[in-house]
């Protein structure tokens, strides 16, 4: 099937999951609060000639508020006992009596907003507070939201002061609940929670860090005609590209507008805020990993001569499609060498760390890797921006990890929500990243026995098919451009497969089972791939294999936790993969070793299946990846 043909509709659908109320259990999906700029309002925040932006990170204040009586108590205005606190950051490194504190907690700082703002119309922009989040500007509630990862905006023109500073308050908390996504423990204590334990409790295989994980931001944009939303959509005929650049503007703009990629330059004709515009570029230069060429893409409002708005972005103009079992870029086929990988490092735990982000692009390079997933949650905007420089090729991820379809339908019904918010949130925020190649809508959902340990449970798989068909659809009404897909695991529900695009499947034979018996496993992985192949015919990325490792524990023969362990079950994963030419890719578990709970199956609440250390230096592992993947 091609993909690349059908026009993406992202922008104009894409803003009523962007609010939502924060409650305790259960969350309502009703939205309320947050104002968004417009249909689609996740563009990310500029500095230019029209446009400014403030950021107002740094040390903030903090306190815990276990009780939850800082609402009534009127804390958005002042804390009664704060604490000084880094944002972005995760709280739960930083102070002893917050390590496995999940609960509300209350952050503020008070900010200039400079005179020259006066008559633009200022947002607050909050790029990841994880997990539900309420956000009061002056003592006004401005904004709610529920997800972690994805950022929400609210206008707050009308709540600032200029004669004195500007408080900003947000209370964020991270309840473990079973109507979230992911989901807390449920009734069938879904996703690896079961095998695991551990605590904190979740349902997942990291460590569920909370606060305010990337930048606080004021932005303004122009108080009359503005640009809410730009979608650019890439194709290639012959050696010219094409590119379709859709802008929404606010309110019903009528005017005029520019588009411009370099020398080509379009009009954009307004009819009820939306214009359109297709710009032909000659001989381009196709985006792709080996030459991630990017155009630098302006779009304007104009009064005559004067520029009224302006957003740039940089665009790479390439194609992603499946045709039979091939993932192809740009026509050709492709095949994904990489990782999953988590946003995870010593303090900052989950909190925006440019320093690792520029340090794993760096290392991914020296491997290799032309790829990786977003495990298990959208990444941070500088990471996606990152990887349309230097060319790398993402599975973009919602975080539907965790999910049991033997829970009850109530439940189900309830992350379906959730799910749907977060999978429009993402596309609005990420649609024009051309280094984001697919999207995926889940990982490792169960229904029935984990690891294949018995068969599936039928309305189990029954309900995940409801479930899997609305997001499958949902995911290309927003955006017909990319494959979309699920991520199974070994020996898990095969029908739902059958509703997406391109198999990803993880597999850890030869460590969960076939445990210590290397040939086994590949045996059982072999069978396992020819099986899916031959069911459904499509492209196949086995998503995760990976072995827990030691730094330093070695043996020979190789044994399990040491290196050479895990360079003998990585090079006979990648030994079978290499002989199936409709394998189009293999990314290890892990790029790093993460944090994770506490609990008997992870040592030092670590999980160690990481090529390179938590401090990226590199395993025998990474050294043997290198070895087959850097000469390529
Ligand atoms: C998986 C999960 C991942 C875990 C990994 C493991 O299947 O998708 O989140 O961390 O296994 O190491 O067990």
């Amino acid at each position: 099937m091609s993909l690349t043909a059908a026009a993406a509709t992202a922008g104009a659908a894409s803003l009523a999951g962007n609010r939502a109320v924060a409650q305790r259990q259960p969350d309502s999906p009703l939205p309320r609060g947050a104002t968004a700029p417009g249909r689609g309002g996740l563009l990310y925040p500029q500095q230019n000639q029209v446009r400014n932006v403030l950021d107002a990170s740094g040390i903030w204040q903090f306190q815990l508020d276990p009780q939850g009586q800082g609402e009534a108590q009127g804390w958005f205005t002042a804390l009664p006992a704060p604490r000084p606190i880094a944002v972005p950051c995760s709280w739960n490194d930083l102070f002893d009596d917050a390590k496995n504190y999940l609960g509300l907690a209350w952050y503020l700082n008070a900010v200039w907003v400079p005179s020259g703002w006066r008559g633009e119309r200022v947002f607050l922009r909050v790029g990841s507070a994880n997990y539900a989040a309420k956000a009061w500007v002056n003592g006004t509630l401005v904004a709610e939201h529920l997800g972690g990862h994805l950022p929400f905006v609210a206008d707050i023109t009308g709540q600032l002061t200029w004669d004195r500073k500007n408080v900003i308050a947000i209370s964020v908390e991270n309840e473990q609940l079973p109507g979230r996504v992911p989901p807390g423990p449920g009734p069938a204590s879904g996703g690896v929670a079961g095998v695991l334990g551990g605590f904190p409790a979740t349902t997942y295989d990291f460590f569920p860090y909370a606060g305010l994980h990337r930048q606080v931001w004021l932005y303004t944009v122009p108080a009359a005609a503005h640009i809410d939303d730009v979608t650019v959509v890439t194709t290639i005929d012959g050696g010219d590209g094409v590119v379709n650049v859709q802008v929404a503007a606010a309110g019903e703009y009528a005017g005029q507008g520019k588009a411009r990629l370099h020398d080509i330059e379009a009009d954009l004709s307004f009819r009820a805020g939306s214009a359109e515009a297709t710009l032909r570029v000659p001989s381009a230069r196709f985006w792709s990993p080996r030459d991630p060429h990017l155009y630098p893409l302006m779009v304007t409002l104009t009064e005559g001569q004067r520029v009224t708005d302006a957003y740039a972005l940089d665009i790479g103009i390439r194609t992603v499609a499946v045709r039979g079992d091939q993932l192809l870029l740009n026509g050709q086929p492709i095949t994904l060498t990489g990782f999953g990988k988590h946003e995870d490092f010593p303090l900052h735990g989950r909190g925006l760390d440019l320093p690792m982000w520029i340090r794993d692009y760096e290392l991914l390079r020296w491997v290799g890797a032309n790829s990786y997933r977003t495990s298990h949650y959208p990444y941070a905007e500088e990471a996606m921006l990152l990887a349309d420089r230097l060319g790398v090729l993402v599975i973009n991820e919602i975080p539907a990890v965790g999910l049991s379809f033997e829970d009850p339908e109530e439940l189900t019904q309830q992350r379906l929500t959730q799910c749907l918010q977060q999978l429009r949130e993402l596309i609005a925020r990420d649609k024009n990243h051309p280094s984001t190649i697919m999207w995926n809508v889940a990982n490792e959902p169960l229904g029935g026995p984990p690891l294949g340990a018995g068969p599936p449970v039928p309305n189990a798989v029954e309900a995940g098919m409801r479930f899997f068909r609305q997001l499958y659809a949902e995911a290309h009404r927003l955006d017909g451009t990319r494959p979309v897909t699920l991520v199974g695991v070994q020996g898990g529900v095969r029908d739902w497969h059958g509703l997406f695009d391109v198999i990803c499947v993880n597999s850890y034979y030869g460590w969960y089972t076939q445990s210590g018996q290397l040939d086994l496993g590949r045996q059982a992985l072999a069978r396992e791939l020819d099986e899916l192949h031959q069911a459904f015919g499509k492209p196949i990325i086995v998503t995760e294999f990976g072995a827990d490792t030691l730094p330093g524990a070695h043996n020979t023969p190789p044994e399990m936790w040491t290196e050479e362990y895990q360079v003998e079950f990585l090079r006979g994963f990648l030994d079978v993969a290499a002989q199936r030419p409709f394998m189009a890719g293999m990314q290890v578990w892990n790029f790093a070793d993460f944090k994770t709970g506490q609990g008997t199956m992870r040592a030092a609440a670590m999980n160690f299946k990481g090529v390179f250390t938590r401090d990226r230096r590199p395993k025998m592992a990474a050294h043997f990846l290198r070895s087959r993947w850097a000469q390529q």
